[in-house]
Order: C-alpha cells, then sequence, then structure tokens
C-alpha cells in the first residue's frame, strides 16, 4: 500500500500554541501543561467543553428519544430492501428467470455487477444440482452468501491498546464526516472513555462551529483553532492536548476533497506525518467516510482515498432513507477494508458497529415477508 507520508523526508513540526489550553475548560480530563517545543507562535487553541447546564439538556433529550431502531427498520426501505423484498414477497417459482431477476436487483442496488454476477450464478450452479426444494431455500442460501460475502470486513475498530487512541477521519465533502465524528464521540463518551475532538476541517468557519455543536451536544471538548488555520497545526495541538490530560481518544475532522484537489491531497500527508513527531504509530486509524447513496462512485473514491491516504477502515452512512444499500457489498468484495460502522440516520445514536448479519437481515430478512 502507498503511503506517502512514510516514503518522504519529515516536515518542519507546525508551530505549537505558544500557551497551553486555557484553564476555564471544565475538566473531564486533567489540565494540560505548557507546550514544550515552540517554534513561532501561533494562536492558543480555543477549547471548547460544554457546560453543564447543556450536557443535562443533552441528556433529557437523550431520555425522550425513542428507543433505538433497529437494523431492519432502518434498511427496508433501501432500494435493496425493497427489491429483494418485492422480488421473493410474492412466493416466485424457483427457475432460471428467478435468478435473472435476482441478478437485476441486486445490480441495480449497487452491488456491483462483478459481485452481483458472481453471487447469482454460484446460486444458479446450486439450483441446478437440485440444492434448492423451492424459492424459500433459494432465499435462505442467498442470506448465507451475503453474510459470508460481508463477514471478513465485520471487524470492529478497537481502541482500547493505544492511549490516546488517533482516529483521522478522511472523504470527500458531505458524506458525513463531522456527524460521524459527533456520534463516535457520543458512543465512546457513553462507554466511559475521554474523548477529544480536533477540529481539522478549517475550511469553513461553519464546519468548525458544526463540531462545537457535536462537541457540546455531548460533552466532549473541541480543540480548534478557527476557520483558516492550519489543519495539521490544530491537530497536532489536539493531540498534544490528549496526551497531556490523558485523553483515551482523539478524533481529529478534516476538509472534504477530491482526489483531484492535490494541495488538499498532500495536506492529508502532512497531518500524518506531523502526529508521527508526538507517537511514530499515529494515526492509529484511518477512517474514510463514504456515502451510502453514492453508488459505485464510491468504490473509486476509496481506491484514491487509500492510495495517498492509507485508509484503514470505512464508515458508510446515509444507509437509511433512500440509500440503494448494495455498496456495502461492493465496497467488502473490492476492498476487504473493516467497516468499521454503518450510519442509519442523523442523531447521535445512529451509528452502529457493522454487523454482516443484522445487515443482511435489514435487506433480508431471515424469515418471513418483506
Ligand atoms: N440520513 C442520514 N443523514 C446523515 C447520516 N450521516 C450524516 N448525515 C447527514 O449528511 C449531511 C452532511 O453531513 P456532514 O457530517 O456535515 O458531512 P461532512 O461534510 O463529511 O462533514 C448532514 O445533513 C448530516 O445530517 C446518516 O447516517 N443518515
Ligand atoms: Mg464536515
Amino acid at each position: 500500500m502507498l503511503k506517502f507520508w512514510k516514503k518522504k523526508p519529515a516536515e518542519p513540526t507546525p508551530a505549537p500554541p505558544a500557551e497551553a489550553p486555557a484553564a476555564d475548560v471544565p475538566p473531564p480530563l486533567p489540565p494540560a501543561p505548557a507546550a514544550t517545543t515552540m517554534d513561532a507562535p501561533a494562536p492558543a487553541p480555543e477549547i471548547e467543553s460544554p457546560g453543564a447546564d447543556e450536557t443535562g439538556a443533552a441528556a433529557a433529550e437523550t431520555e425522550a428519544l425513542p428507543a433505538k431502531r433497529g437494523w431492519r427498520e432502518r434498511l427496508a426501505g433501501s432500494s435493496l430492501g425493497r427489491g429483494l423484498g418485492a422480488l421473493f414477497q410474492r412466493n416466485p417459482k424457483l427457475d432460471d428467470d428467478l435468478l435473472d431477476e435476482l441478478e437485476t436487483t441486486l445490480i441495480s442496488a449497487d452491488v456491483g455487477v462483478e459481485a452481483s454476477t458472481a453471487l447469482v450464478e454460484a446460486l444458479r450452479k446450486r439450483m441446478h444440482k437440485r440444492e434448492f426444494a423451492d424459492a424459500a431455500a433459494l432465499r435462505k442460501a442467498l442470506r448465507e452468501a451475503l453474510v459470508t460475502l460481508l463477514k471478513p470486513v465485520e471487524r470492529p475498530l478497537d481502541i482500547a491498546g493505544r492511549k490516546p487512541f488517533v482516529v483521522l477521519t478522511v472523504g470527500i465533502n458531505g458524506v458525513g464526516k463531522t456527524t460521524t465524528i459527533g456520534k463516535l464521540a457520543r458512543r465512546w463518551r457513553d462507554e466511559g472513555r475521554s474523548v477529544l475532538l480536533a477540529a481539522g476541517d478549517t475550511f469553513r468557519a461553519a464546519a468548525v462551529e458544526q463540531l462545537k455543536t457535536w462537541g457540546d451536544r455531548n460533552g466532549v471538548p473541541v480543540i480548534s483553532q478557527g476557520q483558516d488555520a492550519d489543519a495539521a497545526s490544530v491537530i497536532f495541538d489536539a493531540l498534544q492536548a490528549a496526551r497531556s490530560r490523558g485523553a483515551d481518544v482523539l478524533v481529529a475532522d478534516t476538509a472534504g476533497r477530491l482526489h483531484t484537489q492535490g494541495g488538499l491531497m498532500d495536506e492529508l500527508g502532512k497531518i500524518a506525518r506531523v502526529l508521527k513527531k508526538l507517537d511514530p504509530d499515529a494515526p492509529h486509524e484511518v477512517l474514510m467516510v463514504i456515502d451510502g447513496t453514492t453508488g459505485q462512485n464510491a468504490v473509486n473514491q476509496v481506491r484514491q482515498f487509500r492510495q495517498v491516504a492509507g485508509v484503514t477502515g470505512l464508515v458508510v452512512t446515509k444507509l437509511d432513507g433512500t440509500a440503494k444499500g448494495g455498496v456495502v457489498f461492493a465496497l467488502a468484495r473490492e476492498f476487504g477494508l473493516p467497516i468499521r460502522f454503518v450510519g442509519l440516520g442523523e442523531t447521535a445514536t445512529d451509528l452502529r458497529a457493522f454487523d454482516a448479519a443484522a445487515f443482511v437481515d435489514g435487506v433480508l430478512p431471515a424469515t418471513g415477508h418483506g
């Protein structure tokens, strides 16, 4: 795998903050000592921490939320869920036409031509060998084949081995990076870990504000320097703060970018190089966020980011609603990269650790119609 920052000589360390983070931060973490390396003055990072009121309000709001809705409820509306439901609901005859229809359903739900053809041809052979008594038996075999395809990428993200565990999120604009970071902050906070967020999307003031809002809502501090700050510098400061406060996990946001934006792609390399000055193994996870409604283009995105940014895990968002759903299978087959989480909605609790069987049950329930 190409990780260009490992090949290039190191760059000068970005200017760390002239001062330690402000002292008025409510301490979920111990106060930070002054920065140790100083080349040039830089704005002191802002650290946003929620007030007690807001945290209380957030907790109350959470209690009022409806119980976490299940995978099936969220995925049934996807075109894969609807397509497979429609296919098997009408008690079809087991024949080649049914398999042709199945293939069309899979392809049009973004499973990808290759993966769909391979799946269907394997089932067709078994059908011709009379392995299936009826369409229900075919459905069962399909379900197993789908789970088998996804099982290898069901590898949960384990953040326990490093402290702080550093997660760098990457991806194109609008895929759900910031939202996913907010959800991760909530998840890990709920697990009793101390979490710090880094506002590394310095392109738009709104991006920093958006992350701060997530931090406020979930009682998690956010390190930022505001719009136009150097992203590598912000994230470097954040790692210093995370270390000195003994945080368990640091999650860094970055600006969305396209592979054609050379400067921005280079910035990802710079961020990683700079983190390595503090921890040679950081970032411990390069989490690429993919919009589940993107379709086959998602495969191209992963290919490109993997080459420059050394992606180690994926999050597929927006699988609720109008997503086709099949892209998860296409990604699993094409890359074998772990799918760490899936986004099944817009709120803080709508992130699930990826579960192959639950996902397949969501689009093709084991029993019953639809
Ligand atoms: N329905 C749904 N919307 C999502 C999900 N994740 C993110 N979004 C929405 O996608 C939009 C862009 O998200 P954002 O986090 O700002 O994307 P970023 O540009 O990658 O940081 C926002 O309106 C989010 O609420 C999800 O899992 N389901
Ligand atoms: Mg964002």
